[in-house]
């Protein structure tokens, strides 16, 4: 069956250009620091992001949770969202890893505002966790794929300054951030210390995320990914798909927002709700009755969707999904809701 995989941005393929580079890269042990490519791929998104140096990662749960390891010392606390993905999706690493307690806030569309943080705010004292680091995600997983803005962030940054925390952000989808926002992406990465950007996300890459901040923290954090067992050998093979990636996919991603913005539209036409973020980028959330066996409905007409609630179906573009899959995808739903 010819699928329409709807599930994630994840399950993009290799494009051919990318398959040629990979081909032929240059490679070394990047664990003595001898990869080319990898190199290149370091300085390159640290360049685009504004920041001194980059670290590539197997994936973005790593990467989130290098930079937690980075920031911290056992049982400190870390603000960050409840429906943020450093939580509620990386198998509860940072309790594994870190010893870190996560201190769990609400905020609109995944937004930590900094009045919510004032409010977790504790006095230091000898009964509480040393406060260390707040985490952003942007654009925002759990919320439909929902971009903060660049006020959103500084003020968040801003504050978190103020109150000695460090800000790591958890940018996988960072450039679907930037291009629904019409800036670029470093005007978002700048309000905040560290940044992971995941390459296999949005920007259709087969694996990989490279986590970017100042150089003495990329030093520590290349010493935890030792220790996580993430420093990978000939691994420009990998990074040479990052760098056309990074050259040939943020140009496409207005084309994966438009597509969502469509399924949003045809789909409301057909009385399901879907769920609209103020800056909508790639996803759509969609409420059914039950996720489960309107996946399964779905998935007899060829289409794929992820239940990620028991009433929540997730729908997200990317790179691979023509407006023809679209199409088809909603007329699947048109025939599931008859
Ligand atoms: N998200 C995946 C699943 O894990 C849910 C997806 O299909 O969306 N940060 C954010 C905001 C992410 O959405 C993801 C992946 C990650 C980090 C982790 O990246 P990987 O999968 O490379 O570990």
């Amino acid at each position: 069956m010819q699928w329409v995989d709807l599930r994630s941005d994840t399950v993009t393929k290799p494009s051919p250009a990318m398959r040629r580079a990979m081909a032929e890269a240059k490679v070394g042990d990047d664990v003595y620091g001898e990869d080319p490519t990898v190199n290149h791929l370091e300085a390159k998104v640290a360049e685009v992001l504004g920041k001194e140096a980059g670290l590539l990662l197997p994936s973005g749960t790593m990467s989130n949770q290098t930079a937690i390891l980075a920031h911290t010392e056992r049982g400190d606390e870390i603000f960050i969202h409840r429906d943020s993905h450093a939580y509620y999706y990386e198998a509860g690493a940072a309790a594994m890893w870190a010893g870190a307690t996560f201190n769990l806030l609400e905020g609109e569309e995944g937004y930590i505002s900094p009045a919510i943080l004032a409010n977790a705010l504790r006095p230091a004292n000898l009964h509480h966790p040393r406060s260390r680091l707040v985490i952003m995600e942007n654009t925002h997983n759990r919320s439909g794929g929902a971009a903060h803005t660049e006020e959103q962030m500084a003020a968040l940054f801003a504050f978190s300054r103020e109150q000695g925390l460090s800000v790591h952000l958890d940018g996988a989808r960072l450039f679907n951030a930037a291009v629904a926002l019409g800036v670029p992406v470093a005007s978002l990465a700048r309000y905040a210390d560290t940044v992971s950007l995941c390459l296999s996300k949005g920007l259709g890459a087969p694996v990989g995320s490279v986590l970017a901040g100042p150089g003495d923290f990329i030093a520590t954090a290349r010493r935890y990914r030792k220790a996580l067992g993430g420093g990978m050998r000939q691994a420009g093979i990998l990074a040479a798909a990052g760098l056309v990636a990074l050259q040939e996919t943020p140009q496409l991603l207005v084309g994966d927002h438009q597509r969502a913005a469509r399924m949003t539209s045809a789909l409301s036409e057909l009385g399901l709700r879907a769920i609209q973020p103020r800056v909508p980028t790639n996803m759509v959330l969609v409420e059914v009755g039950s996720a489960s066996r309107w996946a399964a409905e779905l998935r007899t007409r060829g289409v794929l969707a992820s239940a990620v609630a028991p009433n929540r179906l997730r729908l997200v573009t990317h790179r691979d999904l023509s407006d023809q899959d679209i199409e088809e995808a909603i007329a699947a739903f048109k025939a599931a809701a008859g």
